[in-house]
């Protein structure tokens, strides 16, 4: 069967950048920085709109410096970057007309994301906004309440299920904002669906169409559909117009990628974060290594995907330490490694026992997981290398010894980027 062939070779064309880019940054930035429990803390703990307008009335990140975000992005490696414009809680980051519930209100009285903006495209970023469909301030947003996804559902407070249509219109009317008053964007990160709040209950179909005819280039992340288990009609060969252009596994790495059912390969990026919080969490110390980091980052690579990897500025305004030195480490390793990343996607070979494959036309890339083994096994190579190279400093790798099954052939080339070379001691704490 040929499926909606003609979304899916828009959705093609629309991803093309995308794909080439492999690696974004992901920002959850709000109110919710400053109880530091996760930016869950209004629901998981039943906090009232009342009591949790402290943090409104609070608000001033005095040492917001989105320049300084960007500069750190980009020297991690980053191509693109994506802020939450308004996560659950329903505060805005951004100047709308539609609501009062929004930082210009605050006492930093800033447009967050006009500033973002401004300074990630400065450094020569692509740049996204995550918007959330849940909000647990609007008044014509349902309470929902179900073991899987505890929304905020305090008997209190005032509810109009009945008047949801209303809610739909403030929700249009802030995307319409967002296309319209902020330039070109390049994402539009929706987020998410539930239970029977998917597609049409969002009236999609007719948001897609305003996306589409303000902003037709922007890609759109499949959540219009979905949550972040995966799922919706972007897995099937007859997607949606809101279907979404890519899939958004949440802090998995799907096992062998993202294909649709005739076994295509679909855009589809991991959402990931350093600690195990996406907003700001004080007492979350556990964070990955630079060296999980990079080697999730070669492992979505290696299976055709992105990763977008979430850091959560503080109250202040600042990306904490930990998470700045983490991207640092992963700058270190990009800035000699980023040719096995930039463009590449999945080898036409298995997965090597010892490490991952990641291709660009003839050109091979092997990144070897394992320590200290004194060689490494070539299955499915011999006759197809023309030459090895060390990728960091481009010095020569015998491939006749102590690899011996391979001989030199013409348009392939082998190079190998060690993580392991070249990863950062990390803090004590750890
Ligand atoms: C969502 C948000 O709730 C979360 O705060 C964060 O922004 C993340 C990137 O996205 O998390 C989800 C959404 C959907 C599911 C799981 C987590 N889901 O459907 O399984």
């Amino acid at each position: 069967m040929m499926g909606n062939s003609s979304i899916i070779n828009e959705r093609t064309e629309r991803t093309q950048w995308f794909l080439q880019d492999r690696f974004g940054m992901f920002i959850h930035w709000g109110l919710y920085a400053i109880p530091a429990r996760g930016e869950w803390v209004q629901s998981v703990e039943r906090i009232s709109n009342e009591d949790y307008k402290t943090y409104f009335d609070e608000f001033d990140p005095i040492r917001y410096d989105p320049s300084a975000w960007a500069r750190a992005a980009k020297q991690a490696g980053m191509k693109y970057a994506v802020l939450t414009a308004k996560h659950h809680d329903g505060f805005c980051l951004f100047d709308s007309a539609l609501t009062d519930y929004k930082s210009t209100n605050t006492r930093a009285r800033r447009d967050l994301v006009w500033e973002f903006l401004e300074a990630f495209r400065a450094e020569g970023l692509k740049v996204g906004l995550y918007y959330s469909l849940v909000d647990w301030h609007h008044e014509d947003y349902p309470a929902f309440r179900d073991n899987h996804h505890p929304m905020r559902d305090n008997e209190n407070e005032k509810r109009n299920p009945e008047t949801f249509s209303q809610y739909l219109s403030y929700m249009h009317g802030q995307v319409r904002e967002l296309l319209t008053n902020y330039g070109k964007l390049d994402i539009m990160w929706f987020d998410f669906s539930y239970g029977e709040m998917v597609g049409e209950k969002w009236k999609a179909t007719e948001l897609m169409a305003m996306i589409r005819s303000l902003q037709p280039h922007i890609i759109v992340d499949n959540r219009l559909e979905s949550g972040g288990e995966g799922g919706g009609s972007i897995y099937t060969n007859n997607p949606l117009s809101y279907s979404g252009d890519f899939a958004s596994p949440e802090q998995i790495i799907p096992p062998h990628g993202v294909k649709d059912q005739d076994g295509n390969s679909i855009p589809w990026e991991a959402n990931i974060t350093l600690n195990n919080n996406w907003g700001y969490t004080a007492h979350d110390l556990q964070y990955k290594s630079i060296t999980t980091v990079i080697r999730k980052l070669v492992e979505c690579v290696s299976k055709n995907g992105n990763l977008l990897l979430n850091v959560g500025p503080n109250a202040m305004g600042e990306i904490p330490r930990d998470s700045l030195d983490i991207l640092a480490g992963v700058g270190n390793w990009m800035a000699q490694n980023s040719a096995s990343i930039y463009e590449c996607g999945q080898a036409d070979l298995s997965k090597p026992e010892w490490g991952r494959y990641t291709q660009k036309g003839n050109r091979l890339y092997a990144h070897i997981f394992e320590e200290n083994i004194g060689s490494i096994n070539l299955n499915g190579l011999a006759g197809r290398i023309k030459k090895a190279r060390l990728l960091a400093d481009g010095s020569e790798v015998f491939l006749n010894r102590p690899w011996n099954a391979i001989l030199f052939m013409e348009d392939a080339f082998l190079s190998f980027a060690k993580p392991e070379a070249l990863t950062y001691p990390l803090p004590d704490k750890r």
